[in-house]
Order: C-alpha cells, then structure tokens, then sequence
C-alpha cells in the first residue's frame, strides 16, 4: 500500500513539472521572434490543418459508404405484420432526411473551415446579421420536423389503434415476463382473459391466474407463441418481477412489460413461419449463419466434442430490456401459420384449469431415491427460496 501511494506521488509530481514546463514555454512567446518551433501556428500550419479538414470529411463520406455496404444486411428485412410497411417507410423517410442533411452540412462545415483557415494579415469580416437567412434556417427545420412529427403521430394512431368491429374478432394473449424466461396464455373460448396476480402463484399456476375467475376457466398456457396469419392479436403484457420489454423485431413490435400493470399492443401478422423461410434476405442470413456453424462444428469435431445443429428460421419474441445476468438468452419463439393449423394446436392444448386440477388430484410422486415425502408442511416455504413461495407465503 505504501509502495502504491509512493507510486502515485512520483506521477503526480512528474505531471506538475510538465505541466511547469509548458506554462514557462507560454511565457516565452512574446519575447521569442517566430521561428520553426514556434507554439504560434504558421502559414503552413493552417493550410496543414485545413487540408485535414477536407480529409476528414472524405473519411466520413467513405466510411459511411463502406458501413452501408458492410454492414446494410443487418438491418430488419421483410416486415411480418400489417402495420410493417408503415413502420417502415416512416423509418426510411427519417433515415433519408437525416442521410441527406447530414451529407450536405458535414460538407459545408469542412469546406468553411478549409476556405477560412488563418492566414499572415487576414483579419475576419465582421458581419452583423442577415434576417432573411436567418428566417431561412429557422423555418426549413421548422417545416421537416413538424411534418416527420405529424407523419409520426398519424402513424402511431394508426398503429396503436384497434377498432371496436377489428376487437371482437382478435385473439387474445398474454405474454407473461419474468427472469428469465416468457410464458403466453391464450384467452380461450370466451376471448377474455381471466384476471391474474403475482399472489396466485402456486404450483403449475406459474402466471398466477386467479382460478375463482369465470373468464380464467377456459384460459390456455403455452411454452410457444403460435399465431395465425391474418387475425388480429391483441397482447397483454404483464411482468412477475422487473422491467422486461417484449420485442418482436420481425413484427416491428416492442412494448415494456411492467411489474404491476398491463400493457397492450396489437398486431396483424401477414406473414407465416414457412413463407418467411423462402424469403431472399432471411434464406442469405440462414446460410451465412450455418457457414459459421460448419466451421465452428468443424473445430469441435476435431476437438471430439458434437457438431452444432444447422439453423433454421423462427421468429423471436426477444427482452429488450436489460433485465438481469441471463436477459440476453430470454427469449421465445413465435410461430405464424394459417388459421386451421393455429386451431388445431390451440385445441391439443390442455386449459389451464384442467392442468391445475389434475396436479391437485396427484402429486407429483417422489423421485425415484428419494425418501418418501413426509407431507411436505406449508412451513417448507422458509427453504425455499423461488418466487413462489415467497408469493405464497405474502398471501397468508
Ligand atoms: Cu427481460
């Protein structure tokens, strides 16, 4: 420790000669004629200093070409919903205006700075002001933000807005979050949702559905989102502990799931799982992943561990908000397909009520081993330590 701070006297002491010997070169200026080494800019300094200027915005203009072309295919593709195309050409339009604006002021602002650079005798021209160019600049911004900011809000409605006609039709599902994983319920025959609380967790009722609620009997759990093409769907979002963020890249959907309340959003997914398989872009990104796979199977073989499964395409429902230590690996995959396959896999389903009735009617039998349950006491929740029991044992 003393060694250490021995250490940090020395530097400190090296830092405030230097900065001593820099404040004596200051002083030397006036009484020194310019030469060479003079720390006055020359001539040749400025034009140096100028050129650069002009380099530097070429090194702007190249290397946004080169981004665009290097990276470009990382950008979202194909929209999968109704609304995608809105999104999108509300997205492109501020990206081009931005582009174009960015282009033409990085130019003159680099140019000036060329133009103008010191000079021996040149002194700047004062200039007052010019109403007229500053009434131009003022009101060109004016004009493009208030049109990207109404194209913005007539969008928004457009897409947060489900009409009554549309409502009655809609599937309803929510997506439950909490670290680190995501849970969907289907609203069932009624198309209502039964109501839900962090206090109902208890055993398989892992979305703490109330089951006193008529509209909870007939709601439907699910480890998978499966959507049908062409209907509305209505999502609830609701979170078990922190701020997660549902986001569905494809579907140019994201909305924050928060403890404590329920949030919606809807969408109308055009675009089936198979359809998007045979898309151009999607089927470059599949292969382009599956060339890294080989390679890397390739490494492991020789290794003599197993290769890695080749990828296929699936929609992601993904967290967009950092969450906790696994929020990167939180996610569920979506499946888009037409109305009668969504009917059918939604009928195999077993409803929620069932599926607790059946778990209250045989508990789960010991593991083989293991010693026979001595009927496990509700004061078993002190060693436990899963969001479960703490929810059970907030609910006495
Ligand atoms: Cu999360």
């Amino acid at each position: 420790m003393t060694s250490l701070l021995v250490i940090a006297v020395l530097v400190l002491l090296g830092i405030a000669i230097w900065q001593l010997t820099k404040i004596f070169h200051l002083t030397q200026i006036g009484a020194a004629t310019y030469n060479e080494n003079s720390e006055v800019a020359t001539d040749r300094d400025n034009s140096v200093n100028g050129y650069l200027m002009f380099g530097f915005l070429g090194f702007i203009y190249v290397f946004t070409i080169y981004a665009l072309i290097e990276w470009g295919h990382f950008a979202l593709g194909t929209p999968a919903s109704a609304h995608g195309p809105q999104y999108d050409s509300l997205m492109a339009t501020s990206m081009w205006l931005i582009f174009i604006t960015q282009t033409i002021t990085q130019f003159l602002l680099h140019y000036f700075a060329f133009k103008y650079r010191g000079k021996k005798g040149k002194v700047a021209f004062y200039y007052a002001d010019n109403d007229k160019l500053e009434f131009i600049w003022t009101i060109i911004p004016v004009i493009v933000l208030a049109g990207l900011i109404l194209y913005g809000l007539y969008a928004w409605t457009n897409i947060m807005f489900i009409d009554e006609e549309a409502k009655e039709d809609a599937i309803y599902v929510e997506v439950y979050a909490k670290q680190f994983s995501w849970e969907v319920r289907y609203a069932g025959k009624d198309g209502k949702l039964g109501k839900a609380n962090v206090r109902y967790i208890e055993g398989v009722n892992t979305m703490g559905v109330d089951m006193g609620d008529a509209n909870a009997q007939d709601d439907i759990p699910a480890g998978e989102l499966h959507l049908p093409k062409g209907k509305q769907i209505i999502f609830k979002f609701r979170s078990q502990d922190v701020l997660h963020s549902a986001y569905m890249p494809h579907f140019r959907a994201q909305m924050n799931v928060v403890p404590g309340m329920v949030t919606q959003f809807g969408f109308v997914p055009t675009v089936t799982t198979d359809d998007m398989r045979q898309d151009a872009a999607i089927m470059k990104k599949v292969a382009n992943i599956n060339e890294i796979r080989s390679k890397k199977s390739a490494e492991l073989v020789a290794k003599g561990e197993s290769p890695l499964e080749p990828y296929t395409f699936d929609y992601l429902l993904l967290c967009n908000k950092i969450c906790g230590a696994s929020h990167y690996n939180m996610q569920m995959k979506i499946v888009v397909e037409d109305e009668a396959t969504f009917n059918k896999w939604l009928s195999e389903k077993k409803t929620l009520a069932a599926t607790v009735k059946e778990s209250k009617e045989k508990p789960a039998a010991p593991a083989e081993g293991e010693a026979a349950p001595a009927a496990k006491p509700a004061d078993s929740a002190a060693v436990k330590t899963d969001s479960t029991m703490v929810a059970q044992v907030i609910k006495k």
